[in-house]
């Protein structure tokens, strides 16, 4: 009888210490989800957790309470440029994605891409048999070895460029083809109202989460919106007291609910990382208080609202003033994937995990940040320290950061050591990086290369786009290497 007792006491136990150490095996042993929350064009302050009373936020309101606030986390001025960013871990400046060919940004049938030789955040999740979507905008080239199917993502829904590349927007006689919606690589269409787009990407997101809430997973989601020509839904459209802008935000706020929703459904919340940020600063927004807007050097044109979420891992209600960039997600998400950012290449970001698991004297490993327009190299950040070779009437400034976000004081004759100091760092950004035409990088790599590219979708008037508007052309100073 008692030995019985021992023996039903002791398969109790083996089975209770089964389950425990298989369970602790599974949290141990799946990574983490990722998802990465790109808008386009939103400032600094065009959210509540960063000071906007304008529009109503509540759900980023709530990821911010339940995450980190990320207040000097830094894109690049413009759209292209920021997604090579954020995908590769480099600056854009060195894998040639600055600009598109002919234009400040990647425009339809562009000759240039992606080099499908760069390593994305999406081909390293891959060798952990990550499932992987992009789903949106992506901006990084139309033509076929560029697009996201080609770059480690198992599945892409979205339109291959800017919403203000169709043929109505004809202000400057780019005589635009039809703006084309893709699935993976195939044409399924041509947006026109875009009225739904939000709707319709949030749709996809999260069927994507759903069909895959068994495997871990990456959802790269750049939305579409706030960019130009801004359009909300039906239940958002005339809500807003801020307008159009007003209602395309709040519409995202509703699609960031929804998401944070499905993860606890599937009891997923506690084991997914959520990076909510923007891809430069506002087109029609405010960044208040930085100075500057999208495509400027100030603060106003790269340092954008981001809120990481991570519940147990990152604490919650917290901030970090730490330098951090869209670079540092390669790095930070290889490793929390059990991987490793490349090693064979240079890449500029950084791991930063001791920055949002608040470890103790976590610091930024950017001892400089260099802020690019165009192919130009205009200002670097160190510390507070702040050297901007182009400031009012076009002379160096220095600011402190911390005491001036606004940059409104410049402390150059008071600092002489400061300035010469960060002067040196931009040398340094010249040797490696590059500079305009005068100085070609040491350690760049080639653009991807398209010969002959076409349009996805032709004109019905089978007329090219317009080159011929902006007299702007990289190819001088840009290496490329031919994909076709
Ligand atoms: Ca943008």
């Amino acid at each position: 009888m008692n030995r019985t007792r021992f023996t039903l006491a002791s398969l109790v136990l083996i089975f209770v210490g089964v389950i425990l150490s298989l369970t602790a095996a599974e949290s141990t042993d799946r990574p983490p989800n990722f998802i990465i929350i790109f808008i386009d064009d939103m400032g600094y302050a065009d959210i509540g957790p960063f000071g906007s009373t304008l529009n109503r936020t509540p759900h980023l309101d709530r990821l911010a309470k339940g995450g980190m606030r990320l207040t000097s986390f830094y894109a690049a001025a413009l759209c292209t440029p920021s997604r090579a960013a954020l995908l590769t871990g480099s600056y854009p400046k060195r894998i040639g994605l600055m600009t598109g060919s002919f234009h400040p940004v990647i425009m339809p049938g562009d000759e240039h891409g992606l080099n499908p030789d760069e390593v994305t955040i999406a081909e390293i999740l891959k060798t952990q048999n990550y499932a992987t979507a992009c789903i949106g905008k992506w901006h990084l080239g139309d033509q076929p070895d560029f697009l996201p199917t080609n770059h480690g993502f198992d599945e892409y829904y979205g339109i291959p460029y800017s919403n203000d590349m169709y043929p109505g927007n004809n202000a400057k006689g780019w005589n635009f083809p039809p703006l084309p919606l893709l699935r993976d690589t195939e044409v399924i269409g041509e947006l026109t109202d875009q009225s739904t787009i939000t709707a319709d990407l949030t749709r996809e997101a999260l069927r994507f989460i759903r069909q895959n809430k068994s495997q871990p997973f990456f959802l790269y989601l750049p939305h579409v919106m706030v960019h130009v020509p801004l359009q909300a839904g039906e239940p958002f459209k005339d809500q807003s007291a801020n307008g159009i802008l007003g209602d395309a935000i709040e519409e995202l706020d509703e699609s960031v609910g929804q998401i944070m929703a499905t993860l606890q459904q599937l009891d997923l919340d506690d084991n997914t990382l959520v990076i909510f940020t923007s891809d430069n600063g506002p087109a029609r927004g405010i960044a208040t208080p930085l100075r500057g807007r999208k495509g400027s050097t100030y603060e106003g044109g790269v340092r954008v609202p981001t809120i990481v979420h991570w519940p147990g891992r990152i604490p919650a209600g917290s901030s970090s003033d730490e330098i951090t960039s869209t670079m540092d997600l390669l790095p930070t998400l290889a490793r929390l994937a059990n991987s490793k950012a490349p090693t064979d290449r240079i890449l500029d970001g950084h791991d930063i995990w001791p920055i949002l698991s608040a470890a103790p004297n976590a610091r930024t490993q950017h001892d400089a940040f260099y802020y690019y327009r165009k192919e130009e190299l205009e200002a670097v950040r160190s510390g507070p320290w702040k050297l901007h070779l182009k400031a009012d009437n076009g002379q160096p400034a220095l600011y402190n950061l911390s005491a001036d976000i606004s940059e409104t004081t410049n402390l150059i004759n008071q600092h002489p050591n400061v300035a010469t100091r960060l002067e040196t760092l931009l040398d340094q950004a010249r040797t490696d990086i590059g500079d305009g035409v005068t100085h070609p990088g040491a350690n760049v790599r080639p653009v991807g290369y398209w010969h002959n590219p076409r349009a996805l979708l032709a004109r019905p008037d089978g007329k090219p786009l317009n080159r011929g508007t902006y007299k702007y052309i990289p190819e001088k100073w840009t290496e490329r290497k031919r994909v076709n």
